[in-house]
């Protein structure tokens, strides 16, 4: 498997705001989500297909655990909870989609991937719109 394992800093990320607006997220909050969400400490450890993602900003903070090819659950961008189904796409990269645990909302998913050289790329959908963040090791 690749190895996600380390202390992950973004370069670049594109179309968040434009997740948030297809996610019904409002301007006021939007605002806040992208100034936090523009600064993100990720760390993440991994065992095989088990990986542990640690996500600090400077209004919210997740911790996911899960084992690729296991439902498990968290919650959407925007904070819902929902049941993911983590996959390998290819033998790169993990793709996961969303169910939501209750209510109506656009499909969600998201995807985390390895470059050849050695960068992170994480995109988030909903609906047909992708944010997608690149980041690279500390
Ligand atoms: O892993 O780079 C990542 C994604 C970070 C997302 C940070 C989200 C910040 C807070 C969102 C608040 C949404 C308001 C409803």
């Amino acid at each position: 498997f690749p190895d996600f394992s380390g202390t992950w800093k973004m370069k670049t990320s594109e179309n968040f705001e434009e997740l948030l607006k297809a996610l019904g997220v409002n301007v006021l909050l939007r605002k806040i989500a992208i100034t936090a969400a523009s600064k993100p400490s990720v760390e993440i450890s991994q065992q095989g297909e088990t990986l542990s993602i640690h996500t600090a900003t400077s209004v919210r903070t997740t911790y996911v655990s899960f084992t690729v090819g296991e439902p498990f659950n968290e919650t959407t961008v925007d904070g819902r909870p929902c049941t993911s189904y983590p996959r390998w796409e290819t033998d790169t990269k993990i793709t996961c989609e969303q169910t939501l645990q209750k209510g109506e909302g656009p499909k969600t998913a998201w995807s985390r991937e390895m470059t050849n050289d050695g960068d992170l790329i994480l995109t988030m959908s909903a609906g047909d719109v992708l944010c997608t963040r690149v980041y690279t090791r500390h």
